[in-house]
């Protein structure tokens, strides 16, 4: 025992690791897991004061996953699974993370990580091989591997409005919620944004305000979410076919398999059965909806028909004539920004003291002591919820001063859109991995699917470098040039890049308008993934 914790003391001192990893959401804690099994030292930073990542952050009322609990675990470990039971359909924020805890206890992961504690910069340094990690609480240290699991959705965003310094209220982001919870009983309330952060929690909110303002720049397709508590007979038959229903979701091009993708494009169906097909998975809920036709995500015709059908569909819960224009997406064809899963938030607008104020029509102006002023009239409120969203996919690692090769910066490399080679690491940038990074599927799937596909990879790979002293890996600048431009041609192929969305970086002022995830598919990007590996790393430069 007093060896142990010996042990322990000298690891929570050392400033030397085979690797550091950054962030603990499911992407870190697995990436810990595995590592430790190929017998290396790593250390993991995280800024918040517990695992989760994600659902540590996005604590908000209604915080629940949009992809079915039972799909949305970590496939790795039959006895992880078998020892937990989810108990709905779509799991809640609060169940996710206590499953995560759950995971870190299971795996006694906390040792290897330090909590509270944001990474500012990384440097790699060419001559020793080793890249020096740095934290806002002043460590500094060194690391052959270093693997950001930072997450696509992490860094939270509140527009630059003029005078939020001056609110007087209490204000509040989304994705950084505060751990106690907010009490809105009696409160005016001003909610900003409308995508599925806003649309999970405006009915929550609007339960306890006493009055509610929703700021809404662009209307969402809604989709009836569907949750349900989970039967006991469905949980038992996912415990018995859990290991081999992920090896099958990893050949699926979203990581799911709770439904399937229609073989048959619109346009060769009859009326009635393309009538039919919107209707069924319609009420089935959740994103069955976007696999109606095989091109739905392809063309305006086919996508056409599904939005049709969502706005008559969204349309029968608005009551009110004055707003249910407002509350139709009429700017984008359906699917193209994420779908939002909706549990009564459309018919938050038929209550009186909810109010829908249309920020194209007027323009937010500013933030006052006492609410926000937009189309030159004042709202007041006790306190505003910036449901805003994130600097997506890029934002968490521009963010930290990463300097690879000749010291160049990854921010000054991404200036114009992010370059990766299979989204898993940067020409330049020597032993950097990002999992779930820009140019690889991440965001279009099952989170935790793609996680595990890059966290197996990337162990593969560090153990094969480990086994066979090799110095470092890192793309070649024409393999990465031929993959950005390959993400690139797959997008221009869907619908994908005819919206605003934050998957174009549309949303942050001034960010390159690229369309950032890998569209081919988590099946499809995973026998690349197989292929480049057996192929010795095709594509990626071996430093002797
Ligand atoms: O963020 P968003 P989110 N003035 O970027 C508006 C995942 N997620 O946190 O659409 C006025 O989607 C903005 O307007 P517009 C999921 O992948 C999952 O809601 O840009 N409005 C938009 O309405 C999701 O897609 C779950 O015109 C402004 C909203 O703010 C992703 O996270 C739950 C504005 C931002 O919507 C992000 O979702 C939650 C401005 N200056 C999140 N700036 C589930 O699993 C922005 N907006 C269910």
């Amino acid at each position: 025992m007093a060896q142990e914790s010996k042990a322990a003391s000298r690891q929570a001192d050392a400033t030397e690791f085979d690797a550091v990893i950054v962030g603990a959401g499911f992407a870190g804690m697995y990436m810990l897991h595995r590592l430790r099994g190929l017998g290396l030292t790593a250390r993991v930073f995280e800024a918040g004061d517990g695992v989760g990542g994600t659902w540590y952050w996005n604590r908000y009322p209604g915080a629940r996953c949009d992809v079915e609990s039972l799909e949305y675990q970590y496939g790795f470990s039959d006895e992880i699974q078998r020892d937990w039971t989810w108990t709905e359909r779509y799991a809640a924020q609060p169940e996710i993370l206590r499953y995560q805890n759950y995971v870190a206890d299971k795996l006694d992961l906390r040792r290897d990580m330090q909590f509270s504690t944001r990474v500012t910069a990384a440097a790699y340094d060419e001559r020793a091989g080793l890249w020096t990690v740095e934290t806002d609480r002043g460590d500094r240290v060194q690391a052959k591997f270093c693997i950001m699991a930072t997450g696509c959705l992490s860094a939270a965003r509140v527009p630059d409005f003029d005078g939020l310094n001056e609110f007087e209220g209490a204000w509040y982001h989304t994705g950084d919620w505060p751990k106690e919870g907010v009490d809105f009983t009696g409160k005016r309330v001003i909610v900003i944004g409308t995508g599925s952060s806003g649309v999970q929690s405006i009915p929550l909110i609007a339960e306890q305000a006493a009055h509610l303002t929703v700021f809404q720049r662009t209307a969402n397709f809604t989709l009836p979410a569907g949750n349900r508590p989970l039967p006991k007979d469905e949980i038992e038959r996912s415990k018995k076919t859990l290991l081999q229903d992920r090896q099958h979701a990893r050949t699926t091009a979203g990581g799911i398999i709770c439904f399937e993708y229609s073989e048959t494009p619109a346009a060769e169906m009859t009326p009635e059965e393309r009538q039919r097909e919107l209707e069924s998975r319609w009420n089935m809920g959740g994103f069955a909806f976007l696999g109606a036709f095989a091109d739905l995500m392809a063309t305006h015709e086919a996508n056409h028909h599904a939005a049709e059908y969502a706005r008559a569909r969204m349309r029968e819960v608005i009551k009110d004539p004055a707003i249910v224009d407002l509350l139709l997406p009429n700017d984008h064809p359906v699917g193209v920004k994420r779908l939002c899963l909706d549990t009564h938030y459309l018919e938050t607008f038929n209550q009186p003291h909810v109010e829908l104020v249309d920020v194209r029509k007027a323009p937010i102006e500013k933030i006052t002591k006492t609410g926000v002023v937009s189309g030159g009239k004042e709202y007041e409120a006790d306190c505003i919820v910036f449901a805003t969203g994130f600097d997506a996919m890029t934002g968490a690692l521009t963010s930290i001063d990463i300097a690879g090769r000749n010291g160049v910066k990854l921010s000054d490399k991404w200036a114009a859109g992010p370059r990766t080679y299979l989204g898993l690491g940067s020409a330049g940038f020597p032993n950097l991995f990002f999992i779930t990074g820009p140019g690889s599927p991440s965001v279009l799937s099952n989170m935790i699917v793609s996680i595990e596909q890059h966290v197996e990879w990337i162990a593969d790979c560090i153990g094969r470098l480990t086994e066979g002293n090799i110095r470092s890996i890192e793309p070649k600048k024409d393999a990465e040039d031929v993959w950005v431009e390959h993400v690139n041609e797959l997008a221009a192929g869907t619908l994908y890049p005819q919206a605003n969305s934050w998957y174009m970086g549309a949303n942050i002022p001034g960010k390159p308008r690229i369309f950032m995830p890998y569209a081919g598919g988590v099946g499809v990007y995973g026998e690349k993934l197989a292929e480049v590996a057996a192929a010795d790393y095709e594509g990626f430069e071996l430093g002797a």
